[in-house]
């Protein structure tokens, strides 16, 4: 007989998730991924000046403000044909790319680790020094990525004016500016970061990392004395030990939009759709489904510019207050591992011909951007020139529509908005988690997680470790989802 299992509230995360599953004879045979509040940001939006996007989107989310407001300032500049001076580029991508590393290096000690110092896992050889290093809030290693997120935050000071809800961040550049000072102060504080990265996390250099490009070469690294010492290498040996190569496969079907922005029109993180092989993205083949949400009846799936945000509590069949975002109808995975993928990684690349999506792929995916982005974030700092202009003067007229796709930590957000008479007439948002955690569509189709889900085989029912590791590793949060 299935046993049913509700997980209520899914703890350590931002905003509130119920996970509903159903176990037979040791295997989750059903999964329910249910956003259980509505927020009401879109509606919040309508009949509003189209530059408070700027203000008021932020707040959808207490961890990635900083990307919604990239994506409402993207929108905003289309609206309104804007240009920014070139430091603005490298000025934005430092807030977008300081926000997701910070949440990277979050996630991986303060969210997922603590569940590695699970008791079930009393038998592998990296028990005690799992324990040792990643118990909450008091392993050694726990602690010091504190610091190095501290640090972070100081960066995000120093570029964005302050964090959460920067108010630097327009569609005609950043209003905060750097001198020769913060500029060399910024420098040395993100250094303190990689310290840390190289030090605890990796026990080598970026750079060195940053070369292994293929999974055989990163089990050799593995075994070179010297590298026993690093959380990375301990992860990578709980990982094998544990199976979490071989759980969470998810839909295999991966989309980027594409990030940080570059003033010769190119992005440093290309966008694409990947099936089988890399696609061109298109946006317009996005739509949202409310078959299982609770949004009024008798509305089709929609592309988010035509998009409608009308609740419907009592609505017979539903089970979450998340729209059900589909590309082409189908499911897909957004965040590092499909960042990756698009950017073809070598190493996640090789990584996923061994081995394919798990929960192991995806938290390698993302501990592989975290240390690409800071390699790539000191680069951007040695091009911003003090003596150039930030900010350049905004026009206050906006045409019909303003579209901001970006790349926030935990995959592709984007911001849709219709304006008429200056004003906004709609605004729609689709975050990463909404993708990610979706619920079912009008075909019945499971979202990304609830699909990761099914099929996995739970040891012990009354302690469902494996299904808080594939849950966490899409690293959900339901303030965005639900919005
Ligand atoms: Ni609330 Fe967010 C990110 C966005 S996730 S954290 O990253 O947008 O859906
Ligand atoms: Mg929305």
């Amino acid at each position: 007989m299935a046993t049913l299992i509700a997980i209520d509230p899914f703890n350590r995360i931002e905003g509130d998730l119920r996970v509903e599953i159903e176990v037979e004879d040791n295997t989750v045979t059903f999964a329910k991924s249910s956003g259980i509040m509505f927020r009401g940001f879109e509606r919040i939006m309508s009949g509003r000046s189209p530059m408070d996007a700027l203000v008021i989107t932020p707040r959808i989310c207490g961890i990635c403000s900083g990307s919604h407001g990239v994506a409402a300032s993207k929108a905003l500049a289309l609206a309104q044909s804007a240009e920014m001076p070139e430091n603005a580029y490298y000025m934005k991508n430092l807030i977008l790319g300081i926000e997701v590393v910070m949440s990277h290096l979050s996630h991986f000690y303060l969210l997922f680790a603590p569940d590695l110092t699970s008791p079930r896992y009393k038998g592998l050889s990296v028990y005690e020094k799992v324990n040792h290093r990643f118990t909450a809030m008091k392993g050694s290693s726990v602690v010091m990525a504190l610091n190095a997120r501290q640090s972070a935050l100081e960066i995000m000071g120093l570029v964005g004016g302050k964090w959460p809800n920067s108010l630097a961040i327009h569609p005609t550049g950043t209003t905060s500016t750097m001198n020769l000072s913060t500029l060399t102060r910024t420098i040395g504080i993100l250094k303190e970061f990689q310290d840390f990265l190289e030090k605890r996390f990796l026990n080598c250099s970026l750079g060195e990392w940053l070369d292994i490009d293929s999974f055989d070469k990163l089990l050799k690294w593995q075994e070179k004395s010297g590298h026993n010492g690093s959380d990375i290498v301990l992860f990578l040996t709980m990982c094998l030990e544990a199976g979490f190569d071989r759980i969470g496969k998810g839909p295999n079907r991966y989309m980027s939009y594409g990030a940080y922005d570059l003033p010769d029109g190119s992005t440093w993180l290309p966008s694409g759709f990947f099936e089988n092989r890399l696609h061109p993205l298109d946006q317009t083949l996005i739509k949202e489904h409310i078959g299982a949400s609770y949004f009024r009846d008798a509305v089709e799936a929609r592309h988010p510019l035509e998009g409608v945000t009308a609740p419907l509590v009592d609505k017979s069949g539903a089970y979450s207050w998340a729209k059900a975002p589909r590309y082409e109808g189908k499911t897909v995975e957004v965040g590092p591992l499909a960042r990756m993928i698009i950017a073809d990684d070598p190493l996640l690349t090789d990584m996923m011909q061994q081995m394919d999506s798990s929960v192991m792929t995806r938290m390698f995916a993302r501990l592989r951007e975290m240390c690409r982005l800071t390699k790539e974030m000191s680069l951007w700092l040695e091009k911003i020139n003090p003596a150039e202009p930030f900010y350049a003067s905004p026009s206050s007229r906006f045409s019909a529509t303003g579209i901001g796709l970006t790349e926030a930590a935990r995959g592709s957000l984007g911001h849709w908005m219709k304006i008429s008479s200056n004003l906004i007439e709609n605004y729609q948002v689709v975050t990463p988690s909404a993708w990610n955690m979706s619920p079912r569509d009008e075909s019945g189709q499971p979202g990304p997680v609830e699909q990761a889900l099914t099929g996995v085989h739970v040891a012990d029912p009354k302690d469902p470790v494996e299904v808080n590791h594939i849950i966490r590793s899409f690293d959900p949060c339901m303030s965005c989802t639900v919005h």
